[in-house]
């Protein structure tokens, strides 16, 4: 079954948002063109409450977008973002969503940050998402969302770790900074998933 995976496609990701990705608004068209190609339809939130440890601003001298340790792993510090029923945390208002059979929210822990939509950054906690899409029989995963080099691609990485066929939908994500997704590309590659362009999509 083909499931289309469309990862945080909210405000603090747009321009004008807390944590824009440039053109993040550009794909929004495209992502509700292609909801009536998919048999199912999901969402990922990144959903994060007040304080949470990724954001500079709960750490004393922490600067936006300085990398630190936390719990041993490298945590870059963002600027507050999509924090738990604000604007910035909805959904893109231009976003079909009748078709979203079921959104997966991450990043909810205080101490621990979740770029994918399946497991935190430290691989401790699931989201239930594996779970529910193998229970769903969805065994073909097309990613679009934001940001291309974050949570779209760490995503991916674990859907392909949990034996998704996994592929990556190019024109319907951006990236932070156009050399990570450069890196990341190769790497879905390189681990066995594909990148195609929405025109290839066979129907
Ligand atoms: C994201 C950084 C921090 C993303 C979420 O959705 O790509 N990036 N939190
Ligand atoms: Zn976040």
């Amino acid at each position: 079954m083909r499931t289309l995976v469309i990862i945080d496609a909210q405000n603090d990701f747009m321009p004008g948002g807390a944590l824009a990705v440039p053109e993040g608004d550009k794909i929004v068209p495209l992502i509700n063109e292609l909801q009536s190609k998919f048999d199912l339809v999901i969402a990922t939130q990144d959903w994060h409450p007040q304080g949470h440890a990724s954001f500079a601003s709960s750490h004393e001298n922490g600067k936006e977008f300085e990398v630190i340790k936390l719990d041993g792993l490298d945590q870059v510090l963002w600027p507050d973002h999509c924090v738990q029923n604000t604007n910035g945390a909805e959904f893109h208002s231009g976003l079909k969503t009748s078709r979203i059979e079921a959104i997966f929210r991450k990043g909810t822990d205080l101490r621990i940050d979740s770029y994918s939509g399946f497991y935190d950054n430290a691989h401790l906690k699931s989201t239930g998402l594996a779970g529910y899409l193998k229970e769903k029989d969805a065994t073909e995963l097309y990613f679009v969302g934001l940001a291309a080099d974050y949570c779209v691609y760490f995503s991916i990485k674990d859907a392909l770790g949990e034996g998704f066929d996994c592929t990556l939908i190019e024109d319907g994500t951006r990236a932070l900074k156009a050399e990570d997704f450069e890196k990341a590309r190769i790497d879905i590659l390189r681990k066995g998933g594909k990148v195609i362009k929405s025109g290839d999509l066979e129907l």
